[in-house]
């Protein structure tokens, strides 16, 4: 079997997975997702989730393996996750009560011996994460010696700010505890809540609380709940006797929980992590699948980036094509003598503004004809909305920007004459005198050239004025690109970062899959969707009998795990 107790973390293959797991979230941490697709609010949410999963749970995992083991409890409201606690306990951890919900901030239950540096760290990640006010409840019990208990508020509970701290409390957990009762089990918002941890991966716990005295009533409660476990993927087999039912207790006890021996096969299982080779394999299993799980979901943010790409191209050439077709328009009205008209200005920089005129003119042409075809795309009527700005018109800076573009044009006539004069360079006094006449001879085809046009330019006219004409339309363009810039500003490219991360995704896979590294090797050879199972037959510590009277799966418990590409 896969298991490969008491292995210590290789130091290699932590120091090689590391800068990849801190590139990886780099490289995240850059990524804004500015183009309103449909499924962006996806990808976002799959992005931050991704980094924190890095960064609070698998970078200092791998940091400090031998870390107690962190077991988060969660369920619906009111269904005795608290009362579980401090069953377990024996003790008052967390306060339980009928007020819905009861606990509004997390509870942390340890062991007083980790005074460690990695205990700070912890629980001011903790506090990052779920919020200041988590308590903090130190003691002594063994079950707390190699684990970290963490009460939640209900999975449904949204605090003011937007937070979920049972969600929030969950990235940090190695192990889940999912608490619920036969009232509640069959909410469709603990299955969406199940759904939407699944991706993590982390091995869950099911226990279903205040099942009835009856025993026959009880039993098929556990069955159907197995049942709907499995057909979520949750649940290796549609087994009861892998759920750990727990009875409702009749009367109160001092510290708000019931019999010890009640959660007697719970406590058990969960004390089976102070065996060495229980707790390392279900690190190294819980990191392995996290990192994998990291992987699967980065593959949603690249098909975002592939989205946009697609997105990016069609919106891209509607511009190039609307502005486009203006340059040409203009062109060919240039060569067709269409702004011959403009010959009658005394110099180039008055006819430039009559051209600067036709020109804005025309931004606004192409302005309006993409908004209009972008109006056809969801993305684009979203862009079109956003901002502020419209894009209906041209900017109000086009028409400055056209003018001055138009003017510098005639130092660039100068280099065109000055090469195609007669003796093929000029003294740039002399070139600048006949750009100021010659750019007649580039808008009135029919014009015929006199004076120092005709001196220095005569039999090369014609390729003169091609190459000026030529070089007029860049202009143009330039003008036009500096108006559809605002359009395709708006279209992120992220190849660049799609590329980058790609290549991180399978320098991780590589080391996630690789044999050289013996921690990672004590993972199981999971083979893609296959939900797996530490079986307790596997590892060679030999359970502590279950107390008396606890009902629930004792030795044939398992821990599963989904490991699911997009919940
Ligand atoms: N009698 C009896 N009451 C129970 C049992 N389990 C839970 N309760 C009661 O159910 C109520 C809710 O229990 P809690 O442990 O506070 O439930 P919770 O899941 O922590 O609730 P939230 O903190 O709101 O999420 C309390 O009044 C408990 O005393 C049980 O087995 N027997
Ligand atoms: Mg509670």
């Amino acid at each position: 079997m896969w298991c490969n107790p008491g292995m210590e973390a290789d130091p290699a293959a932590i120091a090689a997975l590391r800068p990849r797991l801190e590139k990886l979230t780099e490289l995240l941490d850059g990524v804004e997702f500015n183009l309103p697709t449909p499924s962006r609010d996806h990808a976002e949410r799959v992005r931050v989730a991704v980094i924190r999963t890095v960064t609070e749970y698998l970078i200092p995992r791998l940091d400090e393996p031998q870390a107690p083991i962190v077991a988060v409890v969660i369920g619906p409201s009111g269904t005795g996750k608290s009362t579980i606690v401090n069953s377990l306990a024996n003790d008052r951890i967390s306060d339980v009560g009928a007020l819905r919900p009861t606990t509004r901030n997390a509870v942390l239950w340890a062991h007083r011996d980790h005074g460690s540096r990695y205990w700070s760290e912890f629980v001011s990640r903790v506090r990052d994460r779920v919020g200041q006010t988590v308590e903090v409840v130190i003691g002594d019990d063994d079950l707390t010696a190699d684990l970290t208990i963490i009460d939640t508020p209900p999975s449904e509970f949204v605090t003011p700010s937007g937070r979920r701290p049972a969600l929030d409390a969950l990235a940090l957990a190695d192990l889940c505890v999912f608490v619920t009762s036969p009232s509640r089990y069959a909410d469709i918002s603990a299955w969406e809540f199940l759904r939407e941890i699944r991706w993590r991966g982390v091995p869950m716990l099911f226990v279903l609380n205040r099942l009835p005295p009856d025993r026959t009533e009880a039993i098929s409660l556990l069955n159907d709940f197995a049942g709907r476990l499995h057909d979520n993927g949750l649940l290796l087999e549609a087994d009861a006797a892998m759920v750990f039912g727990v009875n409702e207790a009749v009367g109160d006890r001092w510290h708000g929980g019931l019999d010890p021996g009640a959660v007697g096969a719970l406590r058990n299982e969960l004390g089976a992590v102070s065996n060495t080779g229980y707790r390392d394999t279900l690190v190294s299993m819980t990191a392995y699948t996290t990192g994998r799980n990291v992987v699967d979901r980065c593959r949603v943010i690249i098909e975002e980036f592939q989205k946009v790409a697609a997105i990016r191209e069609r919106l891209d050439e509607v511009v190039s094509a609307a502005y486009g077709s203006q340059v040409s328009e203009i062109t060919i009205m240039m060569a067709g003598g269409s702004l011959r008209d403009m010959a009658r200005h005394k110099s180039w920089s008055e006819a430039a503004v009559d051209l600067t005129a036709i020109v804005t003119r025309r931004a606004g042409v192409s302005a309006q004809a993409t908004a209009t075809s972008w109006l056809d795309d969801p993305t684009g009527e979203a862009l079109l909305e956003g901002k502020g700005t419209t894009l209906w018109r041209h900017t109000e800076d086009t028409s400055w920007d056209v003018q001055g573009r138009l003017e510098d044009w005639e130092e660039t006539l100068a280099l065109v004459a000055a090469r195609n004069s007669r003796s093929g360079s000029l003294r740039p006094r002399v070139a600048a005198r006949l750009a100021s006449k010659a750019w007649r001879a580039v808008i009135d085809p029919e014009l015929k050239p006199s004076g120092i046009v005709k001196r220095k330019l005569k039999r090369n006219m014609a390729a003169f004025v091609e190459e000026a004409r030529s070089s007029l339309s860049n202009v143009i363009k330039e003008s036009l690109d500096f108006d559809a810039r605002r359009f395709t500003d708006r279209l992120d490219d992220h190849a660049p970062v799609a590329e980058r991360l790609g290549r991180e995704l399978t320098a991780i896979s590589a080391l996630l899959e690789g044999e050289d590294h013996p921690y990672l090797e004590t993972v199981p050879d999971l083979d893609g969707e296959a939900p797996l199972t530490v079986e307790r037959d596997d590892l060679d510590a030999e359970p502590t009998a279950s107390p008396e009277g606890a009902d629930g799966p004792g030795d044939e418990a398992a821990v599963a795990t989904e490991n699911d590409a997009d919940a």
